[in-house]
């Protein structure tokens, strides 16, 4: 089972800017945690993360035939982007969203989550643990079929 690993804009500032909200560990740890994970449950991922919506919709689309889930924080790109919804709807691979903060308890615009309607589950306001939380439900999901 293989899994794609996508992080939206901002979040390679992680341990750097704004701990309150996204906490004091960097994107290398988060991907250090994620490899364990998916080391422990059997499975292989691909971690990436861009700053660029059409990247990340080419990462989509690339998966295709790849890989068998994508476990996506899509960033501010969550309240924004027809695009994301499209491409993840476009390749019908089960998709779980997950969020490191509850963007539902901060700004009213954060409120709206566009690929939330194309995705199995949402994860959010757990921290870097909701990462994992995401990947075993896509594995138990998937595992399921
Ligand atoms: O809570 C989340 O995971 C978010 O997806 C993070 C996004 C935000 O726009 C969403 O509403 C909720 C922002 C990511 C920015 O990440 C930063 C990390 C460190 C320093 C500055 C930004």
């Amino acid at each position: 089972m293989h899994i794609l690993v996508l992080n939206g804009p901002n979040l390679n500032m992680l341990g750097i800017r704004e701990p309150e909200h996204y906490g004091t560990q960097t994107l290398a740890d988060l991907v250090q945690m994620i490899e364990t994970e998916a080391a422990a449950l059997g499975i292989t991922v691909e971690c990436f993360q861009s700053n660029h919506e059409g990247v990340l919709v080419d990462r989509i689309q690339e998966a295709y035939g790849k890989a068998d889930g994508i476990l996506i924080n899509p960033a501010a790109y969550t309240h924004t982007s027809v695009a994301l919804l499209d491409a993840v709807k476009a390749v019908q691979i089960p998709t779980v969203e997950v969020h490191i903060s509850d963007p539902d308890t901060r700004d009213e615009f954060r409120k709206i989550s566009y690929i939330r309607q194309a995705c199995i589950a949402t994860v959010k306001g757990k921290g870097f643990e909701g990462y994992l939380e995401g990947l075993n439900i896509l594995v138990h999901h998937l595992r399921q079929k």
